[in-house]
This record gives C-alpha cells, sequence and structure tokens, in this order.
C-alpha cells in the first residue's frame, strides 16, 4: 500500500451521474458452473436494460481473460486474483453510473464476500445461476468438461477444482427447469425495483 496517495474528488459524482441517467447503478453479479447459463442470461439482462434506456455493461469471465487477466491462470489464488481486479473494474463502473452485470464462476465463497466488500453491500445483487453438473456437463458447450474428464484441462471447476454453492444470494435462478426467458424475467422483477 503506498502512503503518498491521496484519492482525487471528482464533480460528476455518481450521484449526479444517476440523477443524470435517470437509474441507480449497482451491480448484478451472476454466479454458477461453465454451461449454467450465465452469459446466456447476461447477455438477455444486458439487452432489456438497453430498451429500457439503462445504461448498462456486462463483464464478463471469458472476455476479461483474454485481456486484462490474460496472466491469470485457474488455481484457487488465480480465481482468487480474477475476482479481485473484476470486483474493483465493476465498482468504477458503478461509480460512472452503469449497472453492471457481471458473469463469472466466481466459486469461492470467500471471493464473493470479498467481491461484495469492494463493490458495496448496498450494490451488489448476487444472483445463483443454479444448474446441476450433470447437466452442465451434459450440454458441455464448449467442449471443455470432455476436455476436463479425461485430464487435458486441470482444476476445471465441478470436475477437480469446487464450486461453493452460495448461501445467501438474493435470487437464485434454476436454468434446468424454467428457461433461459423465465430466469430473466425473475432477475429483471427483483432490480427493477432498485433501478
Ligand atoms: S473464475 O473461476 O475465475 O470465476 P471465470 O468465470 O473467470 O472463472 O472463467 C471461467 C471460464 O473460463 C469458463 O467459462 C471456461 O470457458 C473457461 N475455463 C478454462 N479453464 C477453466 C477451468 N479450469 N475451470 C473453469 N473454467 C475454465
Amino acid at each position: 500500500m503506498n502512503n503518498n496517495l491521496v484519492y482525487q474528488k471528482q464533480t460528476l459524482t455518481r450521484e449526479v451521474l444517476n440523477k443524470k441517467y435517470g437509474h441507480q447503478s449497482f451491480v448484478i453479479w451472476l454466479t454458477g458452473l461453465s454451461g449454467s447459463g450465465k452469459s446466456t442470461i447476461a447477455n438477455e439482462l444486458n439487452i432489456y436494460l438497453y430498451n429500457k434506456n439503462v445504461k448498462s455493461y456486462i463483464l464478463d469471465g471469458d472476455n476479461t481473460r483474454l485481456g486484462i487477466n490474460k496472466d491469470l491462470d485457474f488455481s484457487d489464488e488465480g480465481r482468487k486474483e480474477n475476482i479481485r481486479r473484476v470486483s474493483e473494474i465493476a465498482k468504477l463502473f458503478v461509480d460512472a453510473g452503469l449497472v453492471v452485470i457481471t458473469s463469472f464462476i466466481s466459486p469461492f465463497e470467500e471471493d464473493r464476500t470479498n467481491a461484495k466488500n469492494i463493490i458495496g453491500n448496498d450494490n451488489f445483487i448476487e444472483v445463483f445461476v443454479n444448474c446441476p453438473l450433470e447437466i452442465c456437463e451434459s450440454r458441455d458447450v464448449k467442449g471443455l468438461y470432455k476436455k476436463a474428464r479425461k485430464g487435458e484441462i486441470k482444476k476445471f471447476t465441478g470436475i477437480d477444482s469446487p464450486f461453493e454453492a452460495p448461501k445467501s444470494a438474493n435470487i437464485t435462478v434454476n436454468t434446468h427447469q424454467n428457461s433461459i426467458d423465465e430466469c430473466v424475467k425473475s432477475i429483471i422483477k427483483f432490480v427493477e425495483q432498485r433501478l
């Protein structure tokens, strides 16, 4: 930590921007296994918000790992740093007046709690995108479960790396039982009152 830093206040604060844009800013944090439907749900939520003239942006694990987080692996430490960095980015976006939809496996309770602390409890809506491993594996959209079973990918979530299901998510959607449309609608119902 550098003690020679002073936080620089700006005139166009989040409050000013929220007023100007006509909506609040916060984070919709999607957590769930690979293949559970996070990215699809994030995309549909984003379109819904766009059509309502709400400024929003998706932070997606695959995309951020191709860029800012390309130096990180899938070890517990790599995931921890991944979630820490994207939480700091999400926090900046909230400051910029946006609704942020994050799509990260974020398998560890401790890292999600850390994310909530960085972003701020009041700005954080945790959504558990629930789907049993067998179903995610049978979908295998990216063919990664197959590779993980063959041992070609190590530390794959659900196979040889754990997923700690959230204990106190604000919303849980079950993508094995309900359509994407139904899941998106139930999330919207919850977040709409926060806009
Ligand atoms: S997290 O665990 O650190 O939150 P993140 O959401 O960023 O993961 O990235 C997950 C994506 O990376 C998956 O959707 C999958 O496409 C890809 N991936 C590659 N290797 C792994 C792995 N070992 N475990 C999980 N996902 C992996």
